[in-house]
């Protein structure tokens, strides 16, 4: 019964994907963007306060969970992205896109 739950929550977190906050970020934040490196699939950013994390405004690199999402976005543009925590790397982008 409570894999049946599970399973469902799972399905649920996917579908909720679609939307711009995803079910499972731990965070979004927004910035500006400063470099890409797409070779590391890293982007510098200076980032605003992300309060749900408790970090202050920034200027720092971080991870892509996957490198095609640096295709949506240029050096210099104003984004907004998502956080996901993985243990391995800790705090890395789930998705990025303009801000709107
Ligand atoms: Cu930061």
């Amino acid at each position: 019964m409570r894999k049946k739950l599970n399973i469902l929550i799972s399905v649920l977190a996917m579908l909720a994907g679609s939307s711009n906050l995803y079910a499972a970020d731990a965070a979004t934040g927004q910035g500006t963007v400063n470099k890409i490196d797409a070779t590391a699939a890293t982007v510098n950013i200076s980032h605003e306060d992300i309060p749900a994390l408790k970090w202050p405004g920034m200027t720092m690199d971080f991870k892509v969970a996957d490198k095609k999402q640096l295709a949506n976005i240029k050096a210099g543009q104003k984004v907004s992205f998502g956080l996901v925590k993985e243990p391995a790397s800790g705090y890395v982008i789930s998705h990025i896109e303009p801000a709107k």
